[in-house]
């Protein structure tokens, strides 16, 4: 945020122009600045925050518990936050990244409702030509997008949604003030992880609420409770420990990994497994039973099986229970994390609606229509989710060496070099990009990461006088390949997820994420850094060109 009246530089020349002000973006700055680099984040929310900002719905909760779902990079920070709850809310983690912002003085350098429309590399200069909304462009000799996974959102398209006299919201585009339920019938699209967060508290206030619901999820109990100081306290006292253990973990959490395959047990030892992670609670409660959860049917099974039986066991009306039992592998699809989700629909009430049998047809001006018949309602909640990884970059105009558009790259689905940098757009790094544990992992271990990593490749750059790194096209296609082979070995890309685009239409068909884990996949980066930027073109300006 610029000091109230001066006005940013609509000309700036600077060394690196951050897209994006949430975990990644401040991060990112703090660093930058630490490298006395010039730097600017530009921002199209009104304040800092990224999804934080933008995901204000009623029950809007973190699914990573907060003591590691926080910066490390800082003791001091460490010591003086209090996180209050095991799993923070929204406020609660908007309120610790204005902390963050206001601590380390990045506001004056973060230019807020500000939204990049286009990236031009220039070659001859050697510069990104950073293009704002308001037409301003700004000239950096690198740009990091910071621009988040969950962030370009999937706008409701139903036919006649201007009709609608009631009011209606995108969970991702929650108003600031609350939104009231009161007395209300509203209906609720969608049951992913922000729905079945989200139906609990709407069906406190709200008179009667229909839940749409076009595929079941399996959701783990959250068991959320207060988090008390002398808790919080032991938690710090052994935190390095504790954070390279989920520095160097698959999902970017302490957690210690399986040790057998869920074939390998008797019945009974595998429900004893499976009951105590139930009884835990979180993310991973069945996953990290057993080795094999993601690669055997079987196995996977085994946990699917459980899953269902205690949706059975929780919901009394035999029809919604059925209907709410999912059929896909657990966990290929995000596993959701509750509080209360499948006991809300034993309320009377609440109401679940199958749209996959009687799809929505439209919107009315009372409410919603499907095959089966009008829903009056005076409220629709769209939680129908993001063009999820690859979306938010894709909404900048972006063109590398030559003018390539980075969509056109990308038109067979996104290729990346370790899902940091592309080959043919030079000084471009992304964090947690596509290829990359993000979206599959404890985002801000791994925003962390990758951050340390840009900024210390800046300053061996830096430091021999480099000015250009772009990833080499054979390094990309290793890293694509190496990508898509370990999760063809897994069950991931055989569920209809965001993870592999299946619900933009159009969207290729890929599966994007890094299956890897965040340990392996840490020491990938280490090993490219530590032989000099392996796999990258340093220095120059006359790499070949390059065909895509
Ligand atoms: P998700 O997980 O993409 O869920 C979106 C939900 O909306 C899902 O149940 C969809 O059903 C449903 N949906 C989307 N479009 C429609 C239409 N046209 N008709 C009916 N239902 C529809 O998004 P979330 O916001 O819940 O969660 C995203 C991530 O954010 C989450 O995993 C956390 O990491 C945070 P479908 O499955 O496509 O049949």
């Amino acid at each position: 945020m610029t000091p109230q009246g001066a006005r940013p530089s609509r000309t700036a020349d600077l060394d690196v122009a951050v897209v994006g002000a949430g975990f990644a973006g401040l991060y990112m700055l703090h660093r930058l600045r630490g490298l006395g680099l010039r730097a600017r984040v530009f921002e199209r929310g009104t304040d800092v925050g990224g999804t934080w900002f933008w995901n204000r719905y009623p029950g809007a909760r973190c699914d990573i518990e907060s003591v590691d779902y926080c910066y490390s990079f800082s003791s001091d920070l460490l010591a003086e936050w209090t996180w209050t709850e095991r799993y923070a809310t929204q406020p609660e983690i908007l309120r610790y990244l204005h902390h963050v912002a206001d601590r380390f003085g990045l506001r004056r350098d973060i230019q807020l409702g500000t939204r990049v429309t286009s990236l031009r590399y220039d070659e001859p200069g050697a510069r990104w030509l950073v293009e704002t909304g308001a037409g301003d462009v700004v000239t950096a000799r690198h740009c990091v997008l910071a621009v988040g996974n969950l962030s370009s959102v999937k706008r409701p398209d139903f036919p006649g949604l201007d009709s609608f006299l009631g009011e209606w919201h995108h969970t991702a585009r929650w108003p600031a003030s609350s939104v009231d339920f009161r007395g209300k019938r509203v209906g609720v699209i969608g049951t992913g992880s922000t729905a079945i967060q989200a139906v609990p508290q709407i069906a406190k206030q709200a008179d009667q609420v229909y839940v749409f619901q076009r595929t079941p999820n399996y959701s783990m109990p959250a068991r959320n409770r207060p988090l008390p100081p002398e808790e919080l306290r032991a938690v710090l006292r052994g935190y390095p420990g504790r954070r390279r253990a989920a520095q160097m973990s698959d999902a970017g959490v302490p957690v210690p990994p399986p040790e057998r395959s869920a074939l390998e047990v008797s019945a009974e030892e595998r429900r004893r497994m499976y009951e105590a992670g139930w009884r835990r609670g979180g993310i991973n409660a069945l996953s990290y039973a057993f080795t094999d959860f993601f690669t055997d049917e079987l196995a996977n099974f085994t946990a699917q099986e459980f899953a269902r039986e205690k949706i059975r066991a929780i919901v009394r009306d035999r029809s919604a229970a059925e209907a709410l039992c999912p059929a896909h592998h657990i966990g290929t699809k995000r596993t959701c994390v509750d509080t209360g989700y499948f006991e809300t629909y034993n309320a009377g009430h609440v109401h679940l609606v199958d749209v996959r049998r009687s799809p929505v047809t439209r919107v009315t001006p009372r409410g919603l229509e499907t095959a089966a018949g009008e829903y009056p309602l005076d409220v629709i909640v769209f939680a129908i989710g993001f063009d999820a990884i690859t979306g938010a970059i894709l909404e900048i105009d972006i063109r590398g060496r030559g003018g390539a558009t980075l969509a056109g790259k990308w038109s067979g689905g996104p290729r990346s070099h370790l899902g940091l940098c592309v080959a043919g757009f030079p000084n471009l790094f992304i964090v947690t990009g596509p290829g990359s544990p993000g979206v599959l992992s404890n985002m801000v271990v791994s925003i962390e990461q990758h951050v340390d990593w840009i900024a210390d490749c800046l300053s061996h750059l830096e430091g021999r006088g480099i000015d250009r790194i772009e990833a080499s096209a054979g390094a990309e296609d290793a890293w694509v390949r190496h990508v898509n082979e370990i999760a063809g070995a897994t069950l991931y890309p055989r569920a209809s997820s965001w993870y592999v685009g299946a619900n933009i239409p159009g969207k290729p068909r890929v599966f994007m994420p890094y299956v890897g884990g965040c340990g392996t996949y840490r020491r990938e980066c280490e090993e490219v850094a530590g032989r000099g930027y392996a796999g990258f073109i340093l220095g120059g300006t006359a790499a070949p060109p390059i065909a895509f």
